[in-house]
């Protein structure tokens, strides 16, 4: 088994009880074990796209899936909650995005995947939900707390909890 980590994001409709679905489907899909989930973050709009804000998450799962097989079914769950890559703009509005960050510590550099992450330390709304659920991580000889002091997270507030 091997552990990774998934970022969740959205901006359209609503977007938690989506996380809710989508997490339930990762498990289910990815023959996965969640063994952490963070809270929710309402976030500023990241990327210079003016558009309304982004609830974000981050999870940690085991899985017996290698990487790719991991991240086509993160793409097909996308897909099943309304993501629509054809007609999307860069950094635009999405009902769902769940981005793979780390999967133990492989590096990889493929035209469909790069692991780690490759804009993971740019990124407060990754790192912030990070801190929840891996405050300590090293991710490719970098800590995610380092690389947060680096970033701002100006206007990301957690959220609370759903029933
Ligand atoms: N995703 C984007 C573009 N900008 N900004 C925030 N805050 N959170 C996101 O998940 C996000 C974004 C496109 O993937
Ligand atoms: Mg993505
Ligand atoms: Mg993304």
């Amino acid at each position: 088994m091997a552990s990774a980590l998934i970022a969740l994001g959205g901006n359209v409709g609503n977007v938690r009880s989506r996380f809710h679905s989508a997490i339930d489907a990762v498990c289910r899909q990815a023959k996965a074990t969640l063994t952490a989930r963070s809270s929710d973050y309402e976030t500023p709009p990241w990327g210079g796209v003016e558009q309304p804000s982004f609830v974000n998450a981050c999870i940690a799962i085991e899985t017996a899936l290698a990487p790719h097989a991991l991240l086509a079914v993160l793409q097909d769950i996308e897909r099943t909650f309304g993501r629509d890559r054809a007609r999307e703009t860069r950094w635009g509005p999405r009902t769902l995005d769940l981005d793979l960050i780390a999967y133990d510590d492989v590096v990889l550099d493929t035209p469909e995947l790069t692991l780690p992450h490759p804009r993971l330390f740019e990124r407060a709304f990754v790192l912030v939900p990070l801190a929840e659920i891996a405050p300590e991580r090293v991710i490719a000889g970098r800590s995610r707390r380092e690389a947060l002091g680096r970033v701002s997270s100006d206007g990301i507030v957690r959220l609370p909890d759903l029933d």
